[in-house]
């Protein structure tokens, strides 16, 4: 044999053991960690997306600045318990029936199938939660190796939390972080991560902070003077054009005219500001804590936002609907060796992403339930090609599909709306009855799920008046 085919056979044996080796599983003990940070209620409103011009949140965009910052993220459901639920268990609504705060996924199709941070305790992980990550599931704790319900109570009794226009909630308090419930969840995330592991671990992190009431310390308040609070930009007339499954959800004749006639809107547009200073602040806290971290140059970052919120844009208050405002929220990514510093990623992305994306980046094999794929590779490539729009759903076969350039809402009755994002970021001019759109429209609606599983069962006493009328009618 001459040393030629001598080396040439060796070079294939290398190249064979190398393969070898990448096709292994990664053993459990190896796997990166993972810190899941959820945030209740956080809408676009924060630097690096742009959402209010005088949003205060350093802390927020300098964690997006380590790695991929999504800037087209949408929730899967515009409400708590529903966004939470489809990111958890990789069930969209439409397949689960889970459409409101008050259907738990216990009497669901979501108790057959294992959510993420089971399926991360059942490969190897430490998984253990701080805060909120699911919606009022105490029964569900037990899925967790700890779950910490929370040291400190929520914000001062008695400390101003029914002031406000309404339902909406906000004034400054007298008081300090530590007497406010996310800083001992904060506390408790930052102990984890200081203190030796023996498994990897999945560390979720659920701040309550800009959710209402928008009773945060004085000194988040003092960040925005009243007087050149920014109100949100609103059309007259812009629901003229909208259907009624979208009037519906608007509901304008409620918060907003009460707001409007109150003369207090820019007081709350401040609280919002001034609650997301809070959240700021609380995230400041946590990667101070993450950066002494021993575990820091194995641990995947990934943070989110629940679902939008409207202040009053398309005369509505709150998420519950299908518009840009209550979908969009914060999306980042920060995985070691993979993502790079200051990337951004515009292309569209759904939260049902983040089960199979953490999967794939931990090398666990996603559930063939789950209902949607990795977005790795824009982790890799924040411009690489991407054909898949958001998909957002909102109470039973009310469905918003998001493209870089349109979103098409279609309401249960029929009614639809679709926005050119490019032309009118605002979404005031509805084209879904210009035929000129309608090839755009039928490529659009093939995104829309198939299939649509009514609502599952309720609890408390929305579920027994809902009974009680049933028996009633029939
Ligand atoms: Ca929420
Ligand atoms: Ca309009």
């Amino acid at each position: 044999m001459t040393s030629f085919c001598r080396r040439i056979i060796t070079l294939g044996l290398v190249i064979g053991s190398v393969l070898a080796s990448a096709a292994k599983p990664m053993p459990a003990a190896e796997r990166p960690n993972v810190l899941f940070i959820a945030v209740d209620d956080l809408n676009d409103w924060i630097g690096v997306l742009g959402g209010h011009p005088q949003a205060k949140t350093p802390n927020i965009d300098a964690l997006a600045a380590r790695g991929v910052n999504f800037t087209r993220a949408y929730c899967a459901s515009p409400v708590c318990n529903p966004s939470r639920t489809a990111l958890m268990t990789g069930l969209r609504s439409s397949s689960s029936g889970v459409y409101g705060n008050d259907v738990q996924r216990i009497g669901t199709p979501c108790k057959d199938v294992v959510p993420l941070n089971s399926h991360f305790k059942a490969n190897g992980y430490y998984v253990a939660a701080a805060g909120k990550i699911y919606h009022g599931e105490s029964d569900q704790w037990g899925e967790w190796d700890h779950y910490e319900p929370g040291r400190g109570g929520e914000l001062p009794p008695g400390k101003g939390e029914n002031e406000g226009v309404g339902g909406i909630r906000f004034a400054p308090v007298d008081g300090v972080d530590e007497e406010m419930h996310d800083y001992h969840t904060v506390e408790y995330c930052i102990e984890q991560l200081n203190k030796p592991h023996d498994k990897p671990f999945f560390l979720a992190c659920g701040l309550l902070k800009p959710h209402m009431a928008w009773n945060v310390p004085r000194n988040y308040y003092d960040l925005f003077p009243l007087d050149s609070i920014e109100l949100p930009k609103v059309l007259e007339g812009d629901l003229d054009d909208v259907p009624p499954g979208g009037k519906k959800m608007a509901n304008s004749s409620g918060d907003h005219t009460t707001m409007l006639s109150s003369g207090r809107w820019k007081e709350a547009v401040r609280g919002y500001l001034a609650a997301g200073a809070f959240c700021d602040a609380m995230i400041g806290k946590l990667m101070a804590g993450f950066d002494k971290s021993p575990h820091r140059a194995n641990t995947i970052i990934v943070f989110w936002g629940d679902h939008g919120w409207h202040l009053g844009e398309k005369q509505h208050w709150r998420k519950f609907a299908l518009w840009e405002e209550a979908t969009r929220a914060p999306l980042f990514y920060v995985v070691p060796g993979l993502t790079k510093p200051n990337s951004t990623c515009a292309r569209t992305v759904d939260f049902m992403s983040i089960y199979p994306t953490l999967c794939e980046l931990c090398e666990l094999t996603t559930p063939s339930h789950v209902e949607a794929v990795s977005v790795k590779k824009l982790l890799a490539d924040p411009q690489a090609a991407w054909d898949r729009p958001a998909l957002t759903t909102h109470g039973f076969q009310n469905h918003a599909v998001r493209s870089e350039r349109w979103r098409y809402i279609r309401y249960a009755d029929g009614g639809d709306e679709l926005y050119d994002e490019q032309a009118d970021p605002l979404e005031w001019k509805n084209l879904a009855g210009d035929p000129q759109y309608a090839a755009i429209m039928k490529e659009l609606s093939a995104w829309f799920p198939k299939e649509n599983v009514p609502q599952g069962p309720t609890s408390g006493k929305k579920a027994n008046a809902a009974k009680k009328k049933q028996k009633n009618a029939s």
